[in-house]
């Protein structure tokens, strides 16, 4: 349970039980965060327990990024007394299950006191139900003395729900079919490969139909679907509607796996598919499906549609094109770029190590340096609300105590969740954060000259000391300022069996590469 207590959580926190483990977070969006990576990284349900009404509303932009995430969470907040509620005393969530809406599959507080336990199971079963996401619960704090239901009880504590159900075989054939027929396909990989256990044979498929293989345009997809050191990858794509459709120019069928179609961000109008395009999205989310703006879509589990695809095509001897090039650290110079500071971290990354990335000018340079060649090895806040980065990170840590977790951070992002570092060092989380010092919010730079905006205040980040704040929460710091020297902090770092924090200066700018 990852909480931040209040006096309306405490009567549940009573004789806390031993085979649970409670992780404090200072504030509520951190809670939220850790939650969500360690929901993620360890593919079990993460449980988030709230302060009432204020707590919640800390919690928000974290709830979001948890829907965006598909993260399996159970959500639970504190409430007044019940008698208190009419009344409205003092800290009473007013609207309590109004309130978390729309960004959770459910929200929901109990009838009556005996049925916290079933309210809890219901949550518990829905959010690591496809498509996976944040389901609340809000408990009166007086509940906790009452007794459960002891005939619903010991049925709900035993049930299980399960929750991967198949494609029709018959759109399946049709896919099949249409594979088989094309001239040059191409495969689209989206986050929801890698929970759903497809990475294997997404991989497969790709090497027996000879599919060239993008990523999911790099703001919208939490997770890799793909080994981006794979010979028939291609890169990710684009984030606009127009750059999209001209990238996939004169690919007849576009498969797109475990995505939305497409997380699009700046808008860049345009036509959806370049000419004679076919789209056909697999996707285990309804939602997901109803609401893309071109193609057909087959809704089911993702592992078992790509399974089924892969016995129903043969092998293909179709040209996939070439590979990507190596990357290269490109030009030396000072402050470093992005590109090289990427290209430092690549030197000292190892091969079972963990990405969780919030450093929004170097998301590219960080794709195409690393290129991630395992399943779970990559965390982002598909959101894009910031304050999941440096939060996650903790709770994927957590999850993963035998694979080093490298959490890369832009200076700006890093203060919406900087109270992490308190939990990663209360707990012993031996996590490096890695923070680019580029002094300025690089990201809205560009999109000022995206949108042909002059002026706009507060894009400059003057004298903000990352490395003196992470001190303060009892954090090793490094600061350095060339490629070698930052290899050299990072591989002292990752060996470290503390948190650690390495900062680095960067040029301003975006990093593509
Ligand atoms: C909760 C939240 N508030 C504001 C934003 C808008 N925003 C997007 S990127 C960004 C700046 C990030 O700065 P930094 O981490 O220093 O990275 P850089 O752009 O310099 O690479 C901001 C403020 C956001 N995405 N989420």
């Amino acid at each position: 349970m990852f909480g931040n207590p209040g006096s309306t959580e405490l009567p549940m926190l009573k004789d806390f039980p031993s085979d649970f483990r409670y992780v404090l977070g200072l504030q509520e969006l951190v809670v939220m965060g850790m939650a969500d990576g360690y929901a993620q990284s360890s593919g079990t349900v993460g449980h988030a327990n709230l302060h009432t009404a204020p707590g919640v509303g800390n919690a928000m932009g974290g709830i979001f990024n948890a829907q965006a995430n598909h993260s399996p969470l159970l959500v639970t907040a504190g409430q007044q007394v019940r008698p208190h509620i009419g009344i409205q005393a003092n800290l009473t969530n007013r609207d309590s299950t109004r309130m978390p809406h729309p960004l959770v599959k459910s929200s929901f507080e109990p009838a009556r006191a005996a049925d916290v336990p079933h309210a809890l199971a219901r949550a518990i079963h829905l959010a690591s139900t496809p498509p996976k996401g944040p389901a609340f619960v809000s408990i009166p704090m007086d509940d906790w003395n009452a007794d459960a239901d002891p005939a619903l009880t010991d049925n709900v504590i035993k049930r299980q729900v399960a929750g991967a159900s198949a494609p029709d075989p018959d759109a399946i054939q049709a896919l099949a079919d249409s594979l088989e027929k094309a001239k040059k396909p191409v495969m689209i990989a989206g986050p929801d490969i890698d929970p759903s256990g497809a990475w294997e044979i997404a991989v497969q498929l790709a090497e027996k139909q000879n599919l060239p293989v993008f990523a999911i345009p790099a703001t919208g997809g939490g997770r890799l679907g793909f080994p981006e050191g794979h010979p028939n990858f291609r890169g990710t794509l684009p984030p606009g509607i127009a750059p999209v459709a001209d990238t996939l120019k004169g690919y007849d069928l576009i498969l797109v796996v475990g995505s939305s179609v497409f997380p699009y961000y700046p808008y860049l109008p345009g036509e959806y598919l370049p000419e004679g395009a076919e789209l056909v999205q697999l996707t285990s989310d309804p939602e997901e499906a109803a609401r893309a703006p071109m193609g057909h879509a087959i809704v089911g589990d993702v592992k078992k549609g790509l399974l089924h695809l892969f016995g129903r095509v043969g092998e293909s001897d179709r040209d996939a094109g070439d590979s990507l090039p190596d990357p290269i650290p490109g030009e030396e110079q000072s402050p470093i770029t992005g590109t090289a500071a990427m290209h430092a971290l690549r030197q000292a990354f190892p091969e079972d190590g963990i990405i969780v990335l919030e450093a929004p000018s170097a998301t590219l340079a960080l794709r195409n340096q690393l290129r991630l060649s395992r399943p779970g090895s990559y965390f982002f806040g598909a959101g894009g609300g910031l304050g999941f980065g440096l939060a996650a990170a903790v709770g994927v840590q957590i999850a993963q105590r035998d694979r080093p977790v490298v959490c890369v951070i832009g200076e700006g992002s890093a203060q919406y969740a900087i109270t992490a570092l308190w939990s990663a060092v209360a707990y012993g989380v031996p996590m490096t954060v890695l923070v680019l010092r580029n002094s300025e919010y690089a990201i809205l730079k560009w999109f000022a000259m995206v949108e042909q905006v002059e002026k706009a205040p507060g894009l400059d980040l003057p004298a903000l000391d990352t490395a003196a704040v992470a001190s303060g929460y009892g954090v090793s710091t490094t600061k350095v300022e060339d490629a070698d020297s930052l290899t050299d902090a990072l591989r002292t770092a990752i060996a470290s069996p503390e948190p650690e924090l390495v900062e680095v200066g960067v040029a301003p700018g975006m990093w593509l590469f």
